[in-house]
């Protein structure tokens, strides 16, 4: 049930906090994209005396990212094929993908986008005489599914009036699963394993943020979609802009950091998304790259992607370099390319793109077309029209400046880090990606057994976006009965006893109880270290040895050296973190899930001895790629018995033909 929003200011922890225990059959770990598609979908193969539960951070009508909504639906299959759309997300991931995932992901997602579009989503549809009509004029054409035309921005993006579009999927999520099965404002903080069977995933222990109660869950399943991670790396905006990022900020790393602690094998983690965004604003570029067919200008005016030296380093990286689509990495790496030959800044020429557009509309039509390139930012990322509004720029008479932002890690988006995680019971399937328990194979189940996740969770398959994780995580709703079915006699139990759970989620409370006196400044204790210390201590690290802005995205063997040093020392320091408020718990929990999964960021980019994305970073002792040694997925494994970590690698299978 939803818990009302907090009166003015944090609600103070306490040191013994109330413990409630819950028991179900499926825990469903988030309450974003996937999240919803998973309790959309659960009912349809669950029986009615199966025990369901979701658990989001937030409220769901705006958690994860996108909360802010969107302007368009970047995945949409419709007149295209599943095999064409494996080929574009492989151009675009430098050829390392799971082709299966992405494949089976292909056929199913357009259903997903149906029922967005069925539930009150409007979508933009062109009339036959070639005119986009959005919002309610657009809905009089018909809807997708009954085969009224799509406003296509790419190939396989289209446009959207999305700024209620997460309330609108949380919505048909939380009436059909019912909302005395959802408890919001509830953060996971970890997994637990069963006591008794080996990598058997057993339940989750986390907190209330509105109350002083900790939660301890046990599941014979459970999917976790806990999103990406942001704010890892200094962002680009300091002071008083401090806060604005693109990726949502709340997206910590749980997902990676909770499954990776119970032995889940990871893929592609050094595989980060460093997004082109207009500066500052973080606005996405895609509508007007796509729809307005607005041109990237250097500092000298000129279209450098169409200068025979971007051609000539484009072709460095062939054949991706040279496919029709320059993959979003190079896209990157020709502006950094451009920006370090001094012939920076890059610059988003909206004004010829809006008067070129306009050259063949009436008055009526033109005004339309500006408020439009308005709505993209309004729907989607509103700190960016704020920052028009505040610098005084109308796009129709101003250009925008465009910059690489902090890097972000992420699988659902234009990058692919993640759980290694299995592919459907098919038989086109290679066998070493499927996998399951006894005789059985279950879709996107992790490596452990029983734990399943789905959009920015699943690694090596990028570009699912909103619409391709609510998708996935309409898989896991399926693939978790079927985990139940075979799996009858499962009884979850821990090793930790319910006071071993309670101290560890509330350590950080006590550590501030037990010494806040000692000091006058809250902040400053020589026995503690809030959480905002210890995120300004990650960000400076990544930021200057582990390939951030500070040094254009290189790194080196050296500097990969000293940040694991003192990623070592971070976790150590953990130790010491202090919570005085939920709302700070919270933070600490979330700081802690953050350094782990920076950390298998890390060790992936040491293993991998090429520079496989350039533009998203470089490693400067291994430029260029190696497709002799290196044409392969990236894993590791921790385990969490002996507490190592293992990192290796895996084959990649082609099965779509080129
Ligand atoms: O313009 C815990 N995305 C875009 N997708 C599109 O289809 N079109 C676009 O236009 C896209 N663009 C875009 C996008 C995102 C953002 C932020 C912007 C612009 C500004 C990407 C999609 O939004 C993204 O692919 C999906 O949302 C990913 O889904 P999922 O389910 O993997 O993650 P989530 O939605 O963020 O949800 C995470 C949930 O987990 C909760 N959570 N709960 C309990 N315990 C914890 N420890 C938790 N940690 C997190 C969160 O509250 C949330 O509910 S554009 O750039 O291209
Ligand atoms: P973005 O707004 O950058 O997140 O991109 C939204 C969608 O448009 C994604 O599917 C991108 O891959 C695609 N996209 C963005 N810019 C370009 C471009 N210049 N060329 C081709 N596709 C693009």
């Amino acid at each position: 049930m939803a818990i009302p929003n907090k009166p003015l200011g944090e609600l103070k922890a306490v040191r013994d906090p109330e413990v409630e225990e819950r028991e179900v059959d499926i825990l469903i770990v988030g309450g974003g994209m996937a999240a919803c598609g998973t309790a959309f979908e659960i009912w349809k193969w669950a029986s009615p005396d199966t025990k369901v539960l979701l658990v989001d951070k937030a409220s769901m009508d705006r958690s994860g990212a996108v909360a802010q909504g969107l302007s368009a639906i970047n995945t949409y299959i419709g007149d295209n094929t599943p095999d064409d759309y494996v080929r574009m997300v492989r151009n675009d991931l430098m050829g390392i993908v799971r082709e299966d995932l992405i494949f089976d992901l292909g056929t199913h997602v357009d259903d997903s986008v149906h029922l967005f579009e069925e539930w009150g989503l409007p979508m933009w549809k062109k009339t036959d005489d070639g005119k986009n009509l959005d919002g309610k004029k657009g809905q009089k054409l018909g809807t997708l599914k009954a085969g009224a035309t799509p406003v296509r921005t790419g190939k396989w993006q289209i446009m959207i009036n999305g700024e209620s579009y997460k309330r609108i999927v949380a919505e048909a999520a939380k009436l059909a699963l019912g909302e005395d099965n959802i408890i919001e404002r509830v953060f996971i903080v970890e997994l637990l394993l069963d006591d008794k069977a080996d990598n058997q995933i057993a339940g989750a222990v986390g907190f209330s943020v509105r109350e002083n109660k900790v939660y301890i869950i046990k599941a014979k399943t459970m999917m976790v979609a806990c999103g990406g991670a942001v704010n890892i790396y200094q962002p680009r905006s300091v002071g008083e802009g401090k806060g604005r990022a693109w990726y949502p900020v709340w997206n910590a790393g749980s997902t990676y950091t909770m499954c990776m602690k119970v032995g889940a094998e990871l893929t592609m983690m050094e595989n980060r998304f460093t997004p082109a965004r207009f500066k500052d604003g973080y606005g996405p570029v895609g509508a007007w790259f796509l729809l307005f067919k607005a041109k990237a200008l250097n500092g000298l005016g000129e279209n450098f992607a169409a200068s025979d030296k971007c051609k000539e380093e484009l072709a460095r990286y062939a054949p991706y370099g040279t496919a029709a689509i320059t993959p979003t990495c190079l896209r990157n790496h020709l502006m950094l390319f451009e920006m370090k030959e001094g012939r920076g800044p890059i610059i988003m020429d909206t004004v010829t793109a809006l008067a070129e557009l306009g050259k063949t509309m009436d008055k009526k039509e033109l005004k339309h077309l500006e408020s439009e390139a308005w709505e993209d930012f309004l729907d989607m990322t509103c700190g960016q029209a704020n920052l028009w509004c505040a610098t005084n720029t109308e796009p129709e008479k101003k250009n925008s400046e465009v910059m690489p932002t902090e890097p972000y890690l992420l699988g659902s988006h234009s990058g692919c880090c993640g759980l290694w995680a299995s592919g459907p019971n098919c038989d086109w399937v290679p066998d070493d990606y499927k996998w399951g328990t006894g005789d059985k194979i279950f879709n996107r189940m992790t490596t452990v057994n029983g734990l399943f996740t789905a959009g920015d969770g699943v690694g090596g398959s990028g570009h699912k976006f909103s619409s391709g994780s609510h998708t996935e995580g309409r898989i896991t709703a399926k693939s978790m009965v079927q985990y139940l079915a075979a799996n009858p006699d499962l009884a979850p139990s821990f090793k930790e006893t319910k006071e071993e759970l309670l101290d560890l989620v509330y350590k950080p409370v006590r550590v501030y109880l037990d010494n806040c006196d000692y000091t006058t400044a809250e902040e400053i204790n020589p026995n503690y270290i809030k959480p905002s210390g210890m995120a300004l201590r990650l960000m400076k690290a990544t930021h200057e040895y582990g390939a951030g802005t500070s040094t254009y995205y290189q790194t080196s063997t050296k500097m990969l050296e000293v940040v694991m040093d003192l990623l070592q020392t971070m976790r150590e320091d953990c130790e010491k973190l202090a919570a005085g408020d939920l709302h700070e718990l919270m933070r600490a929990w979330e700081i802690y899930h953050r350094i782990w999964t920076v950390e298998a960021h890390l060790r992936h980019i040491q293993f991998r001895k090429e520079t496989r994305y350039p533009g998203f970073y470089y490693q400067a002792d291994y430029p260029g790629q190696d497709d002799e040694n290196w044409f392969a997925f990236t894993n590791s494994k921790y385990d969490p018995k002996e507490a190592k970590w293992d990192v290796f690698q895996r084959k990649y299978h082609q099965i779509i033909p080129s």
